[in-house]
C-alpha cells in the first residue's frame, strides 16, 4: 500500500517551531485535514493537518522537537476505505472553538460585543496549518508576524478553554512571554461570571497593550511613578471608560474683565495677593451652576437617581511637581472675588508643598482646569467623575471681532466644557457654557 509522508508546510516564516502536542498516535486512522500535531513558535501556535487520509504508521516527531518548513511529521498508509470516505474532517480545535463562539451559548457570550475583535482562523486550504491569531479579516491563515497577536498556551489550557467556550485571545496571560496559564483562565472565568450584565460601571474584554522593550530602539531610563501619578491614572481611566464624554467649545470676550483686573493690581498688592482671571471664572461657574442645577448633580451608582447638590463646591486642578491635585473651594457662590483669589493661591501653594488635607480635596461638584498660564488654544478635559462636568480654560488671545461697524481687537478666552452625556444633554451643556461666556463678557452680572 502506498505510504505517504506528511511534512510541515509553509508556516509563515516561523523558524524552529516546537512540537507541543501530538494529537495522534501510531495506528490511528486519520481523515484528510485532521490535525496531527501542534506546533508553537515564539510568534504563533499552529496545527499541522494530514494531507491524506489513512493510518498513521510512523510518527517522526516527538514533543519538544524543533521543526521548520519541510520537516517530516508522519508516515500515513493511505487506506482506501478511509480515503474513499466523505472528507468530513474531525474539527480541529480551531474550528470547534469558532463554533462554540458563534453557535452555542458560552462564557464568552457574556461579552458578546467583544467577539468581533477575535477571529479564529480556520484552514482555507488543505496544506495550510491552523494559526490562532487575532485579526479582523484575513484570507490567509498564516498572518505576517507584524499583524498577528498570537496567544501562548499549553495544550491542557487550550483544551480547557475549548471546553469552557473561552476565546484565549481575551485572557491576559501572566506566564513567561504572556503565556496563558490555567490560573489565568480560571481567573477570567470567575471575573466574567461575577460581572453583572449591563452594569453602570465596569467592563472586560479591552485588549491589553503589548509590553515593548524600548531599549531595543535606543537608550532609556526607567523611573518609578509617584503614588499621586498612579492614583490620577486610575481616576482618569475610570472616568474615560465609564463616562460617555462630549466636549463643547466657546470663547469668552474678557476684554472688559481684563481691563477691570488690571485696575485691581495695586489693591491686590496691598492685600498681599494676586488677582488672575481664575477667581472671576470660578464665580461665573458658580452662578451658572446655580442656574443649571443638572450640571451640579451626580449620577447615583444604580443609575436610577440623580443626586442634586444644594451647595456649590468647585475643584481647581493644580499642576504640582508630584502630579495633579484638585483642592476644592467650598461655597464659591457665597464668596467674593478677593476671597476666591486668596483661597486659590493658598490652596495651590499648599498643594505644591503637599500639605493639603484629604478633606480639602473632597466634596467637589464641578472642576475648573486652567492651562491659561501655560498655553494652547483648547483641550478636552476628562470629567472628574462622579462630577458630571468640567471646564477646561486655555490661553487668551487678542482677536479681531466684528462689532457691527468694524473689526475691533478683543481679548478672547477659549473655554471647553466636557460633560457626562448620561446626565447632561447638549442643551444643558450648551446653556451652561453660554451662561459662563455671557457672565465673563459682562462681569457686572457677577454681582447680581
Ligand atoms: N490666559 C492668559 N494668561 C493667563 C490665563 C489665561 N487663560 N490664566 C492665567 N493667566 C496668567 C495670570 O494672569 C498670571 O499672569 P499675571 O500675574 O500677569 O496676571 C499668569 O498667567 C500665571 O497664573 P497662575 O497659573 O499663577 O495663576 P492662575 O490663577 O491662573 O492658576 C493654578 C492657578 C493653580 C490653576 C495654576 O497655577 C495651575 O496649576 N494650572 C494647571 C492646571 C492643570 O494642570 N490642569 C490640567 C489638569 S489635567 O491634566
Amino acid at each position: 500500500m502506498p505510504i505517504q509522508q506528511v511534512i510541515v508546510p509553509d508556516i509563515g516564516g516561523a523558524e524552529g517551531a516546537e512540537v507541543i502536542e501530538l494529537l495522534v498516535a501510531v495506528g490511528d486512522q486519520v481523515v484528510l485535514d485532521q490535525s496531527l500535531i501542534v506546533l508553537e513558535s515564539d510568534k504563533a501556535s499552529m496545527e499541522i493537518p494530514a494531507t491524506v487520509a489513512g493510518t498513521v504508521v510512523e510518527l517522526l516527531v516527538a514533543e519538544g522537537d524543533q521543526l521548520a518548513e519541510g520537516a517530516a511529521v508522519a508516515m500515513i498508509d493511505v487506506a482506501e476505505q478511509v480515503a474513499d470516505a466523505a472528507p468530513t474532517p474531525t474539527p480541529t480545535p480551531g474550528e470547534s472553538e469558532a463554533t462554540a463562539a458563534s453557535d452555542a451559548p458560552s462564557v464568552d457570550d457574556v461579552g458578546a460585543e467583544q467577539k468581533a475583535s477575535a477571529v479564529k482562523e480556520a484552514p482555507a486550504a488543505k496544506e495550510t496549518p491552523v494559526v490562532e491569531t487575532v485579526s479582523a479579516a484575513s484570507e490567509t491563515p498564516v498572518l505576517p508576524v507584524e499583524v498577528a497577536d498570537e496567544i501562548y498556551a499549553g495544550p491542557a489550557v487550550r483544551k480547557l478553554a475549548r471546553e469552557l467556550g473561552v476565546q484565549l485571545v481575551r485572557v491576559d496571560g501572566t506566564g513567561p512571554q504572556g503565556r496563558v496559564l490555567k490560573e489565568d483562565l480560571q481567573q477570567f472565568v470567575r471575573k466574567v461570571i461575577r460581572e453583572p450584565v449591563g452594569a453602570v460601571t465596569g467592563g472586560t474584554g479591552i485588549p491589553s497593550v503589548p509590553e515593548i522593550d524600548f531599549s531595543k530602539f535606543g537608550e532609556v531610563e526607567v523611573t518609578p511613578r509617584t503614588k499621586l501619578d498612579k492614583l490620577t491614572a486610575t481616576n482618569m481611566h475610570r472616568s474615560w471608560l465609564n463616562v460617555p464624554h462630549v466636549t463643547q467649545f466657546d470663547e469668552a470676550d474678557i476684554t472688559d474683565l481684563e481691563e477691570f483686573r488690571a485696575g485691581l493690581k495695586a489693591e491686590a498688592e496691598q492685600r498681599s495677593t494676586r488677582i488672575t482671571p481664575l477667581p472671576f471664572l470660578l464665580k461665573a461657574c458658580a452662578l451658572a451652576l446655580r442656574d443649571n442645577p443638572k450640571i451640579n448633580s451626580s449620577l447615583a451608582r444604580s443609575g436610577e437617581d440623580l443626586v442634586h447638590k444644594k451647595y456649590i463646591h468647585i475643584g481647581v486642578a493644580v499642576d504640582t511637581p508630584a502630579g495633579l491635585m484638585v483642592p476644592v473651594i467650598r461655597d464659591v457662590d457665597r464668596k467674593t472675588i478677593w476671597e476666591l483669589a486668596h483661597e486659590v493661591a493658598e490652596l495651590a501653594s499648599r498643594a505644591r508643598d503637599r500639605k493639603l488635607l484629604p478633606a480639602e480635596m473632597q466634596g467637589g461638584c464641578f472642576t475648573v482646569s486652567s492651562l491659561g498660564n501655560i498655553g494652547g488654544n483648547g483641550f478636552t478635559p476628562i470629567v472628574n467623575t462622579p462630577e458630571v462636568a468640567i471646564l477646561g480654560v486655555s490661553k487668551t488671545a487678542i482677536k479681531p471681532l466684528w462689532n457691527g461697524a468694524e473689526f475691533a481687537p478683543r481679548t478672547m478666552l477659549p473655554v471647553a466644557l466636557s460633560y457626562d452625556h448620561r446626565v447632561v444633554n447638549g442643551g444643558n451643556g450648551g446653556r451652561f457654557l453660554t451662561r459662563i461666556v455671557s457672565l465673563l463678557g459682562d462681569i457686572r452680572q457677577l454681582s447680581l
